[in-house]
């Protein structure tokens, strides 16, 4: 697939305009770049993001993929008709490829094409996550392949991280934990990622994080939110009372506390100490918004 570093061509095509309007834009400043030693310009994928955030612009036409991707032509068709069933299909495929790169380039070029980081995750990476689940339980993929695409995925959502556009530094901080012996930790870091790209600094304790060691984190960072995921609790009522505790713990910090992922015990809802009950990505934006008001996202649609 394409590289992430667009040049004037790959913007005309993406704003469907000429390449004089996209050096205008780069020359009077409203678009930033680069200019390589022999003079062309180079837009990376945040500042076009960042250009098309501010000035309500969105993408109309689709960049060049290179023939050697299968994918290609329906990977265009999909974003084209904001096709998410399609989508999640190249996921799965990509996410199983042997191809390193494949996954991180394919992000994105969802990510450039203005499919928001929370459409990512919740429209793409979670239910094509799922179909890697049922295809393993269903013995077509070993576990050695499930485990893979688990890694390859985490690997490409941090190099996305490092492309896309982050709002500037709001002064507030989060700690992000699975407690107890919980090992799904892809939808934590997504979390932890909506978070960065609001502007918040995260502190990442991640998987298998024992409740006395969340605690200790959040006396070491002194953060506004703790978020926590659960997905498989081997022993519900006990990841209950884990929550109950942490929940009520760091409250009597100043701290609110916010619980995500597929697992979450039932009775979770009904823990006063515990701020939010969140089932998604979106669910994030719309409780930043909500809860703290400084980090809305400026355009409504999120990162
Ligand atoms: C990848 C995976 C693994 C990987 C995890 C790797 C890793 N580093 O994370 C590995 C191989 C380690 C694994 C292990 C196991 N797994 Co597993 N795993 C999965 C799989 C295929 C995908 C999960 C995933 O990453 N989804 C993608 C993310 C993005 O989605 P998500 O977590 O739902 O997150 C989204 C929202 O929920 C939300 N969210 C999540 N967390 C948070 C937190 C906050 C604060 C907020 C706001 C939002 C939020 O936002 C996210 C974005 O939309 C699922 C299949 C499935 N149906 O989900 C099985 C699945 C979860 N696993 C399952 C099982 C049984 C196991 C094992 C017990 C297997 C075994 N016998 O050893 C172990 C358990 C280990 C443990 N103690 O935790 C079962 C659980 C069944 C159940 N609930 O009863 C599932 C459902 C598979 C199945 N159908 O049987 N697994």
């Amino acid at each position: 697939m394409r590289k992430t570093i667009l040049a004037t061509v790959d913007v005309a095509r993406l704003f469907n305009v000429t390449e004089t309007t996209v050096k205008r834009w780069a020359d009077d400043g409203t678009l930033r770049c680069h200019k390589t030693p022999g003079g062309h310009r180079k837009f990376p994928m945040r500042n076009i993001v960042e250009f098309a955030e501010r000035n309500k612009f969105e993408p109309v036409g689709v960049l060049v993929l290179p023939k050697q991707d299968d994918l290609g032509a329906s990977i265009q068709m999909a974003i084209l008709g904001r096709d998410f069933p399609a989508l999640v299909k190249a996921f799965v495929e990509k996410a199983l490829s042997p191809n390193r790169t494949d996954l991180y380039l394919f992000f994105s070029y969802l990510y450039e094409h203005r499919i928001a980081l929370w459409e990512i995750y919740d429209n793409v990476l979670c239910p094509g996550m799922r179909q890697i689940g049922e295809r393993w339980q269903r013995g077509e993929i070993g576990i050695n392949q499930e485990h893979r695409a688990s890694y390859e995925t985490l690997d490409a959502l941090a190099r996305l991280q490092s492309e896309i556009y982050v709002k500037p530094d709001n002064g507030k901080s989060a700690v992000f934990a699975c407690p107890g012996e919980e090992l799904h930790e892809i939808g934590l870091r997504s979390a932890a990622y909506i978070f960065e790209a609001e502007g918040w600094t995260t502190h990442y304790i991640g998987a298998r994080t024992p409740t006395d060691a969340v605690v200790s984190a959040i006396r070491d960072s002194h953060p506004l939110v703790l978020a926590l995921s659960v997905t498989y609790p081997s022993d519900p009522q006990r990841s209950l009372e884990d929550l109950r505790h942490l929940s009520a713990t760091v409250h009597a910090m100043g701290v609110s506390a916010v619980v995500g992922g597929t697992g979450i015990p039932p009775g979770t809802r009904e823990i006063s100490s515990v701020d939010a009950v969140l089932g998604s990505a979106r669910d994030i934006l719309d409780y930043l918004a909500l809860k703290m008001p400084a980090s809305v996202p400026s355009a409504g649609r999120g990162v």
